[in-house]
């Protein structure tokens, strides 16, 4: 019976592990979940960026919570800029996949970041939360001036 279950546990974890593309039966279902991924972000973002600049009252608990969702999510669009998602209901320009190297840069950049504010939110620090917001929107704008169709 143990076997049993962890021979389920492991083709479990296989399943989880498959790649990216497998998830997305259609571009244009990847194209809807990136954009989701990154609205999602932008908006939990926004509330540790707001509350890191006092421009909302500053709640340590709400921040530090937005940030963990914020940090997650900065994983998850990624996978979803396959080949062939390149065209339809899209303002992602062709030069990320022309130019992937330097687009997966901006992308680990923009996590790096995230996960500084993630840490800034968890120890309270409205200081530090700032400095890490601004380097988030630094890097996210980054990547929208350069493979982001206006
Ligand atoms: C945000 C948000 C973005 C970035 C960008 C930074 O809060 O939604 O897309 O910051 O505006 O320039």
């Amino acid at each position: 019976m143990k076997r049993l279950f962890l021979a389920v546990a492991a083709a479990a974890g296989l399943a989880t592990a498959l790649p990216a593309a497998a998830q997305f039966a259609k571009p244009e279902d990847a194209i809807k979940y990136r954009k989701a991924a990154f609205t999602v972000m932008a908006s939990h973002f926004g509330r540790v960026a707001a509350m890191a600049n006092g421009r909302i009252p500053f709640d340590a608990k709400a921040a530090a919570s937005n940030a963990e969702i914020a940090n997650m999510m900065a994983a998850l669009p990624y996978a979803a800029f396959g080949e062939g998602t390149d065209k339809g209901d899209t303002r992602a320009k062709a030069e990320i996949w022309s130019e992937r190297d330097k687009f997966n840069a901006g992308a680990t950049k923009m996590q790096e970041e995230m996960a500084k504010l993630n840490a800034a939110a968890k120890s309270g620090d409205q200081a530090a939360m700032r400095t890490a917001a601004g380097a988030v929107g630094q890097a996210c704008k980054a990547c929208h001036d350069t493979y982001r169709r206006d």
